[in-house]
């Protein structure tokens, strides 16, 4: 093959090239060509390329500078044709936008149930006079055990029944370790320190306990806790105030039943159970605040006594709305959570 021939045979593919590709209507046609011409293996540069070889020593150079430029132009003619698809693809083949149309609704979300039980509790305590008060999350043993009269070596104060936090220098359960507070009643505490009664407060909040979730139970839940401190306090106000309270809070016709149990911070103490579906279920404990606790804080138990109680708030909101597993309320799954 002769110089000329050559750059004859590249002159035509270069043409033909810059025909097909500035043609190209689609991605098929636009594959189809760069197949056709730049094809590592059958391509038509590739075929005129292997023709090097057939051409003598002298004229090779010049042969292979003429091949280069050919080269760059078809990769040129791909990449125009590459670049005119994509503008044609987002240019006229989209819809035109109508700004008419009404705008993507968006989801708003709600207050979570038991933020809304926790709000309603407190609006039925505070038409019975009871003001809501706070205490922190992370305790000593001072508010959540010893002042509340509950010994060192009660079960209670467990390391394995509590969340101790890891505390430099002190053992868990002992003075200047902490903990997450297992019960609201470290409120009851909080608040007889800072003030002289009469007092009437009502405290919600959460509390830790190591215990395995069921329907039932989950390490973190909420209470209820209820301090009335005055003169000649008896257990018939305790149960007035519960009654009334659940009168309000689930309805009129719901049973009550008082069982006598034990609390270490109050003496006679009971459990209080609703009915439930033809099943007496406990919601919380109750009592007449014991001598101990009321001396622990620096009152006279001869002058002024009380009442207390702690509820279970998550059971309350089950109770009201009849669900039946405390872990729904705490998955995340929007689509139970919506309901409320
Ligand atoms: C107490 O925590 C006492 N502080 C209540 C009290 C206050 C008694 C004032 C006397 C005076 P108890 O451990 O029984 O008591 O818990 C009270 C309620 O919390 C239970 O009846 C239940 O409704 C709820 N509760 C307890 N553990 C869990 C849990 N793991 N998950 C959900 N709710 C729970």
């Amino acid at each position: 093959m002769t110089l000329a021939e050559f750059i004859a045979a590249l002159e035509a593919l270069q043409s033909e090239a810059s025909r097909v590709f500035a043609g190209v209507q689609s991605k098929e046609d636009l594959e189809e060509a760069r197949v056709r011409f730049l094809g590592a293996k059958k391509g038509a540069f590739r075929e005129v390329q292997q023709q090097l070889g057939k051409i003598s020593k002298e004229d090779k150079p010049q042969a292979g500078q003429q091949l280069n430029k050919v080269k760059k132009a078809l990769a040129e003619a791909l990449e125009n044709a590459t670049d005119s698809l994509k503008e044609k693809d987002s240019g006229s083949d989209s819809p035109t936008p109508d700004p008419t149309l009404p705008g993507i609704p968006m989801d708003l979300g709600h207050v979570h149930p038991i933020t809304q039980t926790i709000e309603h509790l407190k609006e039925i305590m505070g038409r019975m006079g009871f003001e809501s008060a706070e205490g922190p999350e992370v305790e000593g043993p001072w508010h959540n055990f010893v002042a509340l009269n509950i010994p060192e070596d009660h079960p209670a104060r467990d390391p394995l029944d509590n969340f101790y936090l890891a505390t430099a220098g002190a053992t868990a359960g002992e003075e200047g370790s902490q903990l997450m507070r297992s019960q609201t009643s470290t409120v009851q505490i909080r608040v007889m320190e800072k003030r002289q009664p009469p007092i009437r407060i009502v405290s919600l909040g959460r509390v830790y306990r190591p215990d395995a979730p069921d329907a039932t139970h989950f390490p973190m839940f909420h209470q209820m806790e209820g301090l009335l401190v005055d003169q000649n306090v008896t257990m018939a106000n305790l149960k007035t105030v519960l009654r009334v309270f659940a009168n309000n809070y689930l309805g009129s016709d719901v049973p009550i039943r008082f069982r006598p149990s034990f609390f270490p911070f109050t003496e006679p103490s009971v459990e209080v159970d609703f009915l439930w579906n033809d099943q007496w279920i406990e919601f919380g404990g109750a009592g007449m605040v014991d001598p101990a606790v009321l001396t622990a804080v620096g009152y006279d138990p001869e002058k002024v006594g009380g009442f207390a109680f702690g509820l279970g708030v998550e059971r309350l909101c089950m109770r009201r709305h009849n669900i039946t597993d405390i872990r729904d309320l705490y998955s995340g799954d929007l689509r139970f959570l919506s309901q409320f």
